[in-house]
């Protein structure tokens, strides 16, 4: 085992959470298969407690989209669920740890995204009471992480040739690029002709297609992919297991991925060659490194996604992503690739090398910038420990 026991870990008392909502304007709209996100709503979680030395906080990201279309969650309702379900339960269990809170919550169901948010939150107050980063909680191997960028559908392919080739200019390590039918073989195959065979190249479908498109997905083989993620519906585990046997490219699963137990019945059927790795879908940055911890002893790789998050969520993510088994670049771009303005004030940046730095300072290991939260945020609610 690598990382901490929490046991070494003084632990918190919660006095009260705040749930803040803000919006931010992406600096580019982001189209997938199912839907365009021009700008982010998002519920931050603030957990404010007491810890051995006096006051300390943490913060934590919910990654739920604005409307229910990447996965059921969406950002009113997750506010809804944590305000009327899981803080209750959390004050109510008395949780001073963040490996009590999975327990506390885990009558309610699903809401793995608000799930996450709350644990992450008391995750970084933990960590920061002990003084402790999470990169070495969670076991962190690395001190830098190999980076990629997630294009969304663009209006043209010469768009999309042009959006490729600058982000590989600017050294990013990977192109990932969304596909849908009627938008996949044309723009691989103009992607390679014009940048070259040897980037890494992937494709995300988010559940666009059906059995009935396996011609249109083996048409990709020829272009070398590092993978294709999630061609098929979440629930369609089986005809996953057809595809991974009748394409050569990998295949990735994200949706599918919603908790260790459906991950573990992936790995048991082979249902996937690789694993992508959301902490806020799968419940939590704990759960998210229990599953690296199987997919490692399985091995099957794993990289770690991105839900498009501030740099709260970035940092949490990068100290996630620098586990042993993330070996392929990961969904964390720099903070410019989404905001003009991040909340925090060391915004990720990425290196010459395409890689980004794991934050090392306690907790998640950024500060949030005051100042442009308050310009950002749209409410606020106290819930105060009864
Ligand atoms: O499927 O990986 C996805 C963004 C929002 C919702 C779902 C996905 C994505 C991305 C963006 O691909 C990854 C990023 O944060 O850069
Ligand atoms: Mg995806």
């Amino acid at each position: 085992m690598t990382g901490h026991d929490r046991d070494e870990l003084p632990g918190i008392d919660i006095g009260s959470v705040e749930l803040r909502r803000i919006e931010l304007p992406l600096v580019t709209p982001f189209q997938t298969s199912f839907g365009t996100w021009s700008f982010r709503d998002i519920l931050l979680v603030h957990v404010i407690a007491t810890g051995p030395d006096g006051p300390v906080e943490g913060w934590g990201e919910c990654v739920a989209g604005t409307q229910p279309l990447y996965s059921s969650e969406y950002t009113a309702a997750a506010e809804e669920v944590t305000a009327e379900h899981l803080l209750p339960r959390l004050f109510a269990a008395g949780v001073g740890h963040a490996d009590q809170v999975e327990g506390a919550l885990a009558e309610v169901r699903g809401h793995r995204m608000a799930k996450a948010a709350v644990e992450a939150a008391v995750l970084d107050a933990e960590l920061r009471a002990a003084g402790r980063s999470m990169a070495e909680h969670l076991g962190a191997t690395a001190d830098r992480v190999p980076v990629g960028v997630s294009i969304g559908i663009l209006p043209t392919i010469e768009d999309l040739v042009a959006t490729a080739g600058r982000h590989l200019d600017e050294g990013y390590a990977r192109i990932k690029v969304k596909i849908k039918p009627g938008w996949d073989v044309e723009p691989c195959r103009r992607l390679r002709e014009a940048l070259g065979g040897d980037f890494g190249l992937q494709v995300d479908a988010n559940a666009a297609y059906r059995p009935g498109d396996v011609d249109t997905l083996r048409a990709l083989d020829e272009f070398d992919l590092l993978l294709i993620e999630q061609p098929y519906p979440e629930e369609r585990i089986v005809d996953n297991i057809e595809l991974v046997r009748a394409l050569r490219t990998p295949v990735c699963l994200d949706e599918t991925i919603v908790d260790e137990a459906v991950c573990d019945d992936v790995l048991r059927l082979g249902a996937a060659d690789v694993i992508n790795i959301k902490p806020g879908r799968v419940g939590g940055h704990l759960a998210g490194k229990r599953i690296h911890d199987a997919c490692l002893a399985a091995g099957v790789p794993v990289w770690h996604g991105g839900m498009l998050e501030t740099g709260v969520g970035r940092a949490a993510n990068l100290a996630l992503a620098a586990l042993p088994g993330f070996t392929l670049p990961g969904d964390i771009s720099a903070a410019a690739r989404y905001w003009a303005t991040d909340i925090v004030t060391e915004p990720a940046v990425l290196e010459p090398d395409g890689t980004i730095r794991v934050p090392s300072g306690p907790g998640i290991g950024v500060d949030i910038d005051l100042g442009v939260l308050a310009d950002v945020t749209t409410s606020v609610a106290l819930h105060e420990r009864p």
